[in-house]
């Protein structure tokens, strides 16, 4: 099959045209296309034209860059009959976008949480109130993805004043659409599902509603969901692994585990497009280089004495600003690093090799 039909199996997960057309040369070699839903210390739950299955990630499990493993979400080309008869992967293909993290402490890298994602679904619950500067942090990570953040608030039913959270959380999320429903009752679940297109991707706290709100999207039962500890309100970690699903109206949910600390990666810009109304206000100010702390003719400053921008949403951006810039510092200073050992390397290959020399004279 060289020609893009439409028929594919795989056209429920995504699966297009242009993939087709990237997938010609891996098609002429014998591979297969293969939506990775999720990876467990290199083995992968994969979706294929002839339904599920288990394949090794193979070499592909651990490249020199961890970014560069496959993930959740991942097109990958599959060989069906790799070492021992077993399908492995042999190539992934280009992400349009991916959600990266950084990695845990001292690995000064970042990690993909999922790839080829076209909306992210951003689960706030309504109840406690929500966490405004965790949102910010979601969102400025989703923006930098290259996918389109929404903001799905959660957990209606139990919200005391739902109009007045939504509009906090509104004032937290310019250019997002903002909606609320709730899973049980199934009010808004309809204007859930009509804001969400393509490889969708819920993410948000354990305990949210995530898993609950995307059987109600999927209509069935299939995402394990957990009871909320009453005590602290805090989830039990019940998702153990990304799940990806194919939605009734189109396009794939992909579930994941609770989002704990999340820590932003190389996310300028996903910043600025995460606090689009405080840079648009910025370029009314004075000076160019304006820090919007104590300088004369400040439209931020003059913005949050007016009361038009919360104080808490300037000081939220600051935080998010020096903790990406923090990791840029640790990135670079790896990389430094990575040079220094390559540096020595060689130096030491070059002593060997004169004090040879010199033997051999
Ligand atoms: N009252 C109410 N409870 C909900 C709603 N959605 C989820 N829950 C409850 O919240 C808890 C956590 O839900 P779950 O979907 O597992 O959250 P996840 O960790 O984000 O996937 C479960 O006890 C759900 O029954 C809702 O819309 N209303
Ligand atoms: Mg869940
Ligand atoms: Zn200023």
């Amino acid at each position: 099959m060289s020609s893009f039909d439409g028929s594919s199996p795989l056209s429920a997960y995504g699966w297009d045209e242009t993939l087709n057309e990237l997938f010609l040369a891996h098609r002429a070699a014998g591979l297969v296309p293969a939506r990775v839903a999720a990876v467990d210390r290199g083995l992968c739950d994969v979706v294929t034209e002839s339904g599920p299955g288990r394949a090794s990630a193979g070499p592909l499990a651990s490249p020199g860059d961890p970014a560069a493993a496959p993930c959740t979400g991942d097109w990958a080309a599959l060989r069906p009959d790799g070492p021992g008869g077993r399908p492995v992967l042999a190539a992934l293909l280009p992400r349009r976008t991916a959600i990266v993290r950084s990695s845990a402490a001292r690995d000064s890298r970042g990690q993909v949480l999922a790839a080829n994602v076209d909306t992210v679904a951003v689960a706030v619950p309504l109840v406690p109130d929500p966490d405004l500067g965790r949102l910010e942090r979601l969102l400025a990570l989703a923006w930098e993805s290259g996918a389109r953040p929404v903001v799905v608030l959660t957990k209606a039913d139990r919200a005391a004043s739902p109009a007045g959270a939504q509009a906090d959380v509104a004032a937290a999320a310019p250019g997002v659409e903002v909606v609320a429903c709730s899973a049980a009752t199934g009010d808004g679940v309809d204007a859930v599902a009509a804001v969400l297109s393509g490889t969708v991707v819920l993410v948000g706290p354990s305990g949210a509603g995530k898993s609950t709100l995307g059987n109600a999207l999927l209509g069935t039962g299939a995402l394990a969901t957990g009871e909320v500890r009453a005590s602290d309100g805090k989830g039990r970690h019940t998702t153990v692994r990304r799940e990806m699903l194919p939605l009734p109206g189109g396009g794939v949910l992909i579930d994941t585990p609770g989002l704990r600390g999340v820590g932003l990666f190389d996310a300028g810009g996903g910043l600025r497009r995460a606090f689009a109304d405080i840079e648009e206000l910025a370029a009314g100010c004075r000076f160019g280089d304006c820090a919007h702390r104590t300088e004369p003719g400040c439209a931020v400053l003059a913005a949050v004495a007016g009361g038009s921008l919360a104080r808490r949403r300037l000081d939220s951006y600051r935080k998010l600003q020096r903790e990406n810039a923090w990791i840029a510092s640790r990135t670079d200073a790896r990389l430094r690093a990575e040079q220094r050992d390559k540096w020595k390397a060689v130096s030491r290959w070059q002593r060997r090799m004169y004090k040879e020399r010199g033997r051999d004279r």
